[in-house]
């Protein structure tokens, strides 16, 4: 499944975020997969279900459809918070960094009310930039990969200059664990326009452009532009757009709360929507149905609590997936027990039939013929390119 990461510094929102992103109410037994540890849970992305154009009632397998928006899940940590000095052992030091090692992509948590300092206590809201927040997540990361990679650097500089190996080579096999493969440890030195072939050349500054280009392309960023509820918010947000950032304004506060009365049946609220309808004003107290006044003018402000849109940019627009929708028979829409229309699989950009049948199972990758359009029932081509909202059936050497 796919990994997210919630990373940042103290007391910006992040346990409030996880929290609120994996309230869900959806019987976990439904799933494949359980919670191993309490940092670790479970959200999901939240796209069209294509069961309405398509004129069907799902029996969703691997996701949830609800009023016709699919719910597809992902997997989320909540790492602890990190200070100046991490990637040198300071704070919780290089925890952080060890948690998000298989991340495909972080969620960076920022205060945008600019109300906590550098080591998370509060201070006047609109006295800290949090750019500088930002900055510093980058730091730590980049100071922990340079250490990472100069690990042995003189080994690596003797091997890569007498052509025993290369540049690429050597970086993939000493971040293996942070799922860096030789093509993006090659693709970095690219667009780094530096010289993997002499090493030995290369200045601090080179092995530091080095990393921060391949951590970019490895391990991109979304920054949760948190307590936007908080009006001194307008302004640190406008910083974080203006340095360059994806930036999601949101409130990790509000959405907890949502989550938690519909649970109760007090509201009606899915995930993601731009407002809630009250079900039982009777039952509320006169504070609570205040609170809720404030959200709902936030949420009329901000098109919604912004804390799904976090999910759905960082996959969608960041990682640029798309989800598609396998079946086995493309007459009934049905995979072999019949269920309609029962999963979704996020697929990168570009990806072919092909990659799909390999990221169902690899057997169904190695036996793979063609595939089918479910919609035209025409073949697709080898090269085709797999669109959001596809419907596909794979025929195999094996099934046939
Ligand atoms: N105004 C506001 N406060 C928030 C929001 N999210 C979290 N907080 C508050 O920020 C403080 C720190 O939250 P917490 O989740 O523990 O932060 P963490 O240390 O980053 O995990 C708590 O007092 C939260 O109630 C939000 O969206 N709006
Ligand atoms: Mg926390």
């Amino acid at each position: 499944m796919e990994l997210a990461g919630i990373v940042g510094k103290a007391n910006v929102g992040k346990s409030t975020l996880f929290t609120a992103l994996t309230m869900i109410e959806v019987p976990a037994a439904n799933f494949p997969f359980t919670t191993t540890k309490p940092n670790r849970g479970v959200t999901y992305l939240r796209v069209t279900c294509v069961c309405r154009e398509l004129g069907v009632k799902d029996s969703p397998g691997n996701s949830l459809c609800v009023d016709g928006m699919r719910f597809v899940p992902i997997s989320i940590i909540d790492c602890p918070g990190i200070v100046r000095g991490a990637h040198a052992g300071r704070g919780m030091g290089l925890q952080f960094l060890d948690e998000i090692r298989q991340a495909d992509a972080l969620i960076v948590v920022v205060d945008a009310s600019g109300g906590t300092d550098d080591d998370g206590n509060p201070v006047q809201p609109g006295s800290h930039d949090p750019v500088e927040d930002v900055r510093m997540v980058e730091d730590e990361m980049d100071l922990w990969m340079a250490d990472l990679l100069q690990k042995d650097w003189n080994r690596l500089v003797r091997l890569v200059e007498t052509k025993q190996s290369t540049f690429q080579a050597e970086v993939a096999r000493k971040m293996s664990g942070l799922r860096i493969n030789e093509q993006s440890a090659e693709a970095a030195l690219e667009s780094a326009e530096l010289d993997g072939s002499t090493p030995s050349k290369w200045t601090q500054q080179d092995v530091l452009l080095y990393v921060r280009t391949l951590r970019r392309s490895t391990k991109p960023m979304i920054i949760a532009a948190n307590k936007a509820d908080v009006p001194t918010s307008r302004e640190g947000i406008r910083g974080l757009v203006d340095a360059g950032y994806d930036v999601v304004p949101c409130s990790a506060e509000a959405e907890k709360l949502l989550r938690l009365a519909s649970k109760k049946g007090v509201l009606k609220y899915s995930p993601g929507d731009e407002s809630f309808e009250v079900l039982e004003t009777a039952k509320l107290t006169t504070d609570q149905r205040r609170a809720l006044e404030r959200v709902a003018d936030f949420m009329a402000r901000n098109g919604g609590t912004g804390v799904q849109r976090l999910i759905d940019k960082v996959y969608l627009e960041v990682l640029k997936y798309v989800p598609v929708f396998p079946v086995e028979d493309p007459n009934t829409l049905t995979d072999s027990k019949g269920r309609v229309l029962p999963d979704v699989y996020l697929v990168k950009e570009g990806s072919t039939p092909r990659d799909l049948a390999y990221k169902i199972h690899s057997d169904l990758g190695e036996s793979f013929l063609y595939a089918v359009d479910a919609r035209t029932k025409m073949r697709l081509s080898s090269d085709y390119r797999l669109k959001s909202g596809d419907v596909v059936s794979i025929v195999s050497a094996a099934r046939r």
